[in-house]
């Protein structure tokens, strides 16, 4: 049964926060990919839940599975803890409800918190994934999705069509532009879109749900020993088979405070490379992603921090930082910093260079120090002199990844050799 229009509908959101997040190793080591730190101060997971919020959805549940422990105590802490917020946001783990095994995938990880929805009565359910950065009204969607009549609704953005083995690819009816003809889930070679062959039109991985078909839907696919019991891979293709697929354009998506530039705007951070460019996107001198959107705030919690401090070093250096952003509790010593982004108590010593990077909570570099093109995970401590993302050999051999693109990655808690 579609949605009844008009009336006051009940809307349950089910952020799937269970991605392991291969491809972000070594951010992903100990953590799962949502609770990786992105732009200083926020978690990946604190773009979807602060969307839903801001959308003025208050029922929330986060599933979680793989390595949650920081992505529990984040959650905890910003979400449940919070005045504004508290009592809103619940995050659940695998139970094991159902047999032993632990979520086998996206739908299974619904599918086994079905009572969640049965306790919660909703009349729609907004599925998101959780490793995204963008700003989204997920209201404007649901409102599509009522007025449609439709029982399945695929956000869909535009993406080159070179990425299209990372998405749900989607053809459209050429009769009814908001009507799936075909869904194919990471297509190798798709055909691109009638107006640009260069481009395809690419599921975001955030759904619209009539309650009673999502469980009709997640209940049939546990049967079937066939399914990878996948929302992308299974579930979406199967409403599309069954005539009632539907798409929302997301460049129809207007949020308050939207700037031309940074409309639309939308990440799938997955790669070590897309990531470390989506923070270079918060940092140019225009931001293509504007994060002092007051409009719509993204929430985080970084805990109580002293203000950033820039100041004299040795020789009387002055330590400055230009196009970077540059969290509370950082203390830039005679120093520069250029186009970087810092989470909060990184230090930078007397005579050092940091340009282009990434630096998490609580790094620390010595003096005389170069990181060019570099993402530093929590904690980590350069010694005085090293040099990191100059040298792709050397940082090799010290056993740090580098990309093809040449973005030198070290993981938390790696001890470098002076
Ligand atoms: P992927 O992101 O590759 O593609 P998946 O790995 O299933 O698909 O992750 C989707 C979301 O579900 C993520 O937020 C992830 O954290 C979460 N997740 C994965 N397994 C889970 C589990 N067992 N329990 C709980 N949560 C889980 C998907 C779609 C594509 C779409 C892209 C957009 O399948 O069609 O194009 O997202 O990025």
């Amino acid at each position: 049964m579609a949605a009844q229009r008009g009336s006051r509908l009940k809307v349950l959101a089910i952020v799937l926060a269970g991605g392991e997040g291969k491809r972000l190793m070594p951010l992903t080591a100990d953590r799962a990919k949502p609770a990786v730190p992105f732009g200083g101060i926020y978690r990946l997971i604190d773009f979807a839940l602060s969307n839903i919020v801001n959308s003025g959805y208050l029922k929330v549940v986060v599933l979680t599975q793989y390595k949650s422990h920081s992505l529990d105590a984040h959650i905890t802490k910003t979400w449940r803890m919070s005045t504004l917020l508290g009592n809103y946001v619940a995050p659940v783990p695998a139970q094991q409800r159902v047999g032993k095994q632990w979520f086998a995938g996206s739908a299974d990880a619904i599918y086994q918190s079905l009572n969640l929805m049965h306790d919660e009565k909703p009349d729609i359910v907004v599925v998101v994934g959780a490793d995204h950065v963008y700003r989204m009204d997920f209201s404007q969607m649901v409102a599509q999705h009522v007025e449609s009549g439709a029982d399945c609704t695929v956000a869909a953005i535009r993406q080159p069509i070179s990425l299209a083995n990372q998405f749900g690819v989607i053809e459209v009816d050429a009769d009814d532009p908001r009507r799936i003809k075909e869904f194919l889930e990471k297509p190798e070679s798709p055909e691109g879109l009638p107006d640009n062959p260069d481009e395809v039109l690419a599921s975001m991985g955030n759904y619209v749900f009539t309650a009673d078909a999502l469980e009709r839907a997640v209940v049939e696919d546990s049967q079937d020993e066939d399914s990878s019991h996948d929302m992308g891979g299974d579930i979406v293709p199967a409403f599309v088979r069954a005539g009632d697929g539907w798409v929302y354009d997301f460049k129809d998506n207007d949020i308050p405070g939207a700037t031309d530039r940074d409309r639309g705007y939308w990440r799938d951070v997955g790669t070590i490379d897309s990531y470390y460019d989506a923070h270079m996107d918060l940092v140019s001198v225009h931001p293509v992603f504007n994060i002092y959107n007051e409009a719509w705030p993204i929430y985080t919690n970084y805990g109580p921090q002293p203000p950033a401090k820039f100041v004299h070093g040795s020789g009387d250096r002055i330590g400055h930082a230009v196009n970077s952003a540059v969290s509370p509790g950082c203390v830039i010593s005679g120093s520069t910093v250029s186009d970087s982004v810092l989470s909060p108590r990184v230090k930078v010593h007397s005579f050092s260079h940091v340009t282009r990077s990434v630096l998490m909570d609580g790094v620390e570099i010595g003096r005389s120090c170069q990181i060019h093109r570099a993402i530093l995970d929590k904690g980590v401590f350069v010694p005085a002199g090293v040099h990191i993302g100059v040298d792709r050999d050397q940082d090799l051999a010290r056993g740090f990844t580098v990309t093809d693109s040449g973005i030198t990655v070290v993981g938390k808690g790696t001890i470098i050799e002076g």
